[in-house]
């Protein structure tokens, strides 16, 4: 894989097509499609510029509750939606497994739309014999399951802190600056939620190691996570609206995490990069929203 070594090219001189990454698996979760935050150009790059025998959708893809207020679906949501097809139809085994905003998935398990698998949990097996439980999370997270309002309330805030993002991220762009999160800032200055965090990836780990894998995969909290906790592997994929993160498996087995917001200047210029993260030991966790403030 090449390493950032290639002038990118200038913005907007599209139809570059160099060859997909190519990938054993790959994880996305929490990309909102039907709300403004969802960051679809940004997707589309990713989905364009990578391949995977087994992509796995893990929930939170089409936000069926904000959907239900107020219908919005540009044409770069349907374009995600059709890629995905696109790679069922090249060979990609594609695996969903819904999450809480998208819930209405879930009385379709067991069926397939267009050759999408969809499943309420699954196992994934890595190329060196891992075995890995797939699940969105949410019902690790005592908000949701016990206030579902709350997290409705909290939707609010959310909305609001990413059209904020989303016009400081114009005004940069016409300034030339570089995409900055504007949430993922915030995260780091709320200290509050730590401890949700903390709670919620060892909820998740626990519940794993019940189920005798050696590692588990999820998203719902968007936050990107690559490490292990008691002995046991915990990789969160993070998000498609504030972080731009996917979780992958190289050929030979080992897990990554891309971050597609470092090479989103703007959508469609950057070239893929190696995954900032194989399974650091000492990574500082960002401090995330209060629970009230977030959309999972
Ligand atoms: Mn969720």
């Amino acid at each position: 894989m090449q390493p950032n070594a290639s002038p990118l090219p200038p913005a907007g001189t599209a139809d570059v097509d160099p060859e997909p990454q190519r990938y054993r698996a790959i994880w996305i979760s929490d990309i909102h499609l039907g709300t403004p935050g969802c960051q679809a150009e940004a997707l589309l790059d990713f989905l364009k510029r990578t391949e995977s025998d087994t992509l796995y959708l893990v929930g939170d893809i089409i936000d069926g509750w904000q959907l239900r207020r107020s219908w919005y679906w540009p044409q770069a949501h349907n374009d995600v939606v059709q890629k995905i097809l696109r790679k069922v139809r090249k060979g990609t085994r594609v695996i969903y497994v819904p999450g809480n905003h998208d819930e209405f998935a879930r009385k379709y398990l067991e069926h397939s739309f267009g050759g999408v698998e969809v499943a309420h949990d699954w196992v994934h097996t890595t190329a060196d014999g891992k075995r890995l439980w797939i699940t969105h999370g949410d019902l690790f997270d005592g908000v949701i399951q016990c206030a579902k309002w709350l997290a409705y309330v909290g939707d609010w805030a959310y909305e609001f802190t990413l059209k904020l993002n989303a016009w400081l991220n114009r005004l940069r762009g016409r300034l030339g600056l570089p995409y900055w999160s504007l949430s993922k800032y915030l995260k780091l200055k709320v200290k509050r939620a730590v401890s949700f965090i903390g709670d919620y990836e060892a909820a998740v780990a626990r519940e794993a190691r019940k189920r005798e894998v050696q590692g588990v995969v999820c998203g719902h909290i968007h936050h990107a996570e690559l490490r292990e906790i008691d002995g046991l592997l915990y990789a969160n994929d993070g998000d498609w609206v504030e972080s731009l993160t996917a979780l992958v498996e190289h050929l030979d087995g080992r897990l990554a995490l891309l971050d597609w917001s470092d090479l989103a200047r703007p959508y469609g210029a950057a070239a893929p990069l190696p995954g900032r993260a194989e399974l650091p030991d000492d990574v500082a966790t960002p401090l995330p929203l209060p629970v009230a403030a977030r959309r999972l």
